[in-house]
């Protein structure tokens, strides 16, 4: 509200300077209808963005998940959970994460549909700060395979799965309030090399 007010006075400024600079309240009622129109446009938006969120978790196939720039769909949320895959090709699934807002925690399940094991193709799901990811996943690498190839206790992680080879699953569950504020944030796969392919934005919504 205090936002479109402010489009409101703003727009009044710039098609009524001679209203603002003079003060009267009275020219101000005169200028509104002028800004009125484009004004209602985010009041009436957030409503259905509010719909949208909240549709994957109602039905647990929307039909359109929005493709991203690499072509791979945006994850599948049911009951504040995604489920998405990792290969043998050395990629997710999917390329984004919309965490709907009314969720306390969020499950991610990671499952390894290919056959490789671990040691050659392992997989994971680590979430940090975007501006974090690059400096996360060499300290990962420099822990090794032995720590999972995530640095123990590093307070830039908000959350990680292990590291999973072929025909293995594996989740982690955290806090959406996490990943609320202080964005983007991005997940990616921590073994040496696949941050490259393997991650994607996550957000909430
Ligand atoms: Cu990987």
């Amino acid at each position: 509200m205090i936002n479109t007010k402010l489009g409101i006075l703003a727009a009044a400024c710039a098609f009524a300077l001679a209203a603002c600079s003079d003060k009267q309240p009275a020219e101000a009622p005169e200028a509104a209808p002028t800004a009125a129109t484009p004004a209602p446009a985010p009041t009436e938006a957030a409503p259905q963005d509010s719909m949208q969120a909240m549709t994957p978790a109602a039905s647990p196939a929307p039909a359109t998940p929005a493709a991203a720039a690499n072509g791979k769909p945006t994850a599948q949320v049911t009951d504040c959970s995604t489920e998405f895959e990792g290969t043998d090709a050395m990629q997710y699934s999917i390329s984004s994460i919309v965490v709907p807002a009314s969720c306390t925690d969020f499950k991610i399940t990671l499952k390894h549909t290919g056959k490789l094991p671990v040691a050659a193709m392992g997989h994971d799901v680590v979430i940090t700060k975007t501006s974090d990811m690059e400096a996360v996943d060499a300290d990962g690498r420099a822990a090794g395979q032995d720590n999972g190839y995530v640095k123990a206790d590093d307070p830039r992680i908000i959350a990680h799965t292990k590291l999973i080879g072929g025909g293995e699953t594996t989740s982690v569950s955290f806090p959406v309030s996490k990943i609320k504020d202080g964005g983007p944030y991005t997940f990616f796969c921590s073994f040496p090399g696949h941050s490259a392919l393997m991650k994607g934005s996550i957000s909430v919504q």
